[in-house]
């Protein structure tokens, strides 16, 4: 199923001295043997969660210093031959951009002002080349506006501006759904064959750029695009995962909640959150009971989400991916905790299988289909909803169990790596920005204070940027 590529406050509170000591006297938390999600939570105490939180940052830290020693300026830091990668044919700094928000978060001022003046003064968007939107939109355009929220810097609210007309062109296809490229020299937008995920994620970017800069236009596109989306659902209140943007037609009518699907549902529900807009609650609320009704698949007192017939309902098969694990999160968002609650205990059972998670797993076989893992943060992403929202620390534990499994597994000398293979474990010479966007940033606001991230004021797009209505 799906694109495995693409695949959704205040400022970070300093974690207090307490910290430090209790990471000094090596209090480690959470100590049980492996949790497995039947066995009953350890307790915490908050010197525990607080040691927690620095190994997590410690670990950032490597990561931003194997880019800065090996990879400096460009997009990505590749751990295992120690050199660069470029997604195109020179930098955009993806992994600054994507990483700045957490370090401040984290309170790694020195390093987030590093990163903070490489992006001002050396991220060039006049690039003659054919980006993808999706990912530049989730990731440059929303760590760009986020990072300005949380550090005033006007520089970086100019470079939003810059890219979001850059962007726009994307928009100018017969139907208002989004083409998949767009040069952001020319402006020439290409590429039809889409998805849910990539046409229906803009709204909670595009609006905050017309909330910052008073220019309407970005929001109207992007909800238009995403009203036109909606339009197409099928009867049942699903979607598929294929359309050709220039005709609005179905290519593709499996319906799930992963790859090609995902961020659309995310936008539908932030989006409504974030911009308070009544339309996007509507297109939720008639799309989760969709997904709950014919897509949710209960198998042996277990809570799964499948693969169905958009049209029919049909379940067609026992499929998830990495990717679905950040429905969990999504549930509880929307206030369906139990529901959640239920789903991320079988997305960890599927974690727990190799002790890392598979890019896809047949769930009535247990068996790992597509077996590497490319550090994403989707599961971690859940508890961190989850723990929020019940405090029960079953999640705390449960990320810790997965934090432990990262660093076995893939830590390197500085940095991590991907996995060709949960089962083998043979690494790959990949660290995707998303890891320190992302999968860093809710592994530390698990055991952080609450008061880092206030969920009351803020919402992470689909990359993990928060975004806050300061309008
Ligand atoms: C991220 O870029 C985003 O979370 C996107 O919505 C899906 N894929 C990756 C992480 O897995």
């Amino acid at each position: 199923m799906g694109v495995m590529t693409q695949g959704l406050r205040n400022r970070g509170v300093r974690l207090a001295g307490v910290l430090a000591a209790a990471v000094l006297a090596g209090v480690g938390g959470g100590g049980a043997s492996r949790l497995t999600g039947e066995a009953g939570a350890t307790s915490w105490s908050a010197a525990d969660k607080a040691a927690m939180a620095e190994r997590v940052k410690g670990e950032m830290l490597v990561a931003w210093g194997g880019y800065k020693k090996y990879a400096w300026g460009h997009d990505e830091f590749r751990p295992l031959s120690q050199t660069p990668r470029d997604w195109y044919k020179r930098t955009l700094l993806m992994t600054p951009v994507d990483a700045l928000d957490t370090l401040i978060l984290m309170g790694a001022t020195e390093q987030a002002d590093e990163a903070r003046e490489l992006i001002a003064t050396k991220l060039d968007l006049d690039l003659d080349d054919d980006v993808k939107a999706f990912e530049i939109n989730i990731r440059l355009l929303g760590g760009l506006l986020s990072s300005y929220q949380l550090s005033g810097d006007k520089r970086l609210l100019a470079l939003a501006d810059d890219l979001g007309r850059r962007l726009l062109p994307v928009f100018e296809s017969p139907t208002g759904l989004p083409y998949v490229y767009v040069n952001l020299h020319t402006g020439k937008a290409s590429g039809t064959d889409t998805n849910p995920a990539e046409m229906g994620t803009y709204l909670m970017e595009f609006g905050t750029l017309s909330k910052l800069t008073g220019k309407p236009i970005y929001l109207e596109k992007a909800k238009r695009a995403v009203t036109e989306l909606y339009a197409r659902r099928s009867k049942l209140d699903l979607v598929g995962q294929g359309m050709d943007s220039a005709t609005g037609k179905w290519t593709n009518t499996e319906s799930h909640v992963g790859g090609c699907i995902d961020s659309y549902y995310e936008y539908l529900l932030k989006s409504a959150i974030l911009l308070d807009d009544s339309d996007c609650r509507k297109m939720w609320d008639a799309s989760v009971a969709g997904v709950n009704r014919y897509v949710a698949d209960e198998r042996g007192g277990e809570l799964w989400y499948g693969v169905s017939d958009m049209n029919t309902g049909k379940h067609l098969r026992s499929e998830c991916g990495a990717l679905d694990a950040f429905w969990a999160g999504a549930l509880a968002l929307g206030g369906d905790v139990p529901r959640a609650a239920r789903a991320q205990d079988a997305y960890f059972k599927v974690w727990n299988l190799h002790g890392i998670e598979p890019e896809e797993t047949n769930y009535a076989e247990m068996k790992a289909l597509v077996p590497s893992y490319v550090l994403r943060p989707e599961i971690v992403e859940s508890t961190f909803y989850l723990s929020r929202f019940t405090s029960d620390p079953k999640y705390l534990d449960m990320g810790k169990t997965m934090f432990d499994d990262l660093e076995k597994y893939c830590r390197v000398e500085h940095g991590f790596a991907a996995l060709k293979s949960v089962v083998t474990h043979e690494k790959e010479d990949q660290m995707e920005s998303f890891f320190l966007a992302e999968t860093m940033k809710y592994y530390y606001m698990i055991y952080a204070p609450a008061e880092t991230l206030d969920l009351s004021k803020a919402v992470l797009n689909t990359e993990a940027h928060p975004l806050r209505r300061t309008w």
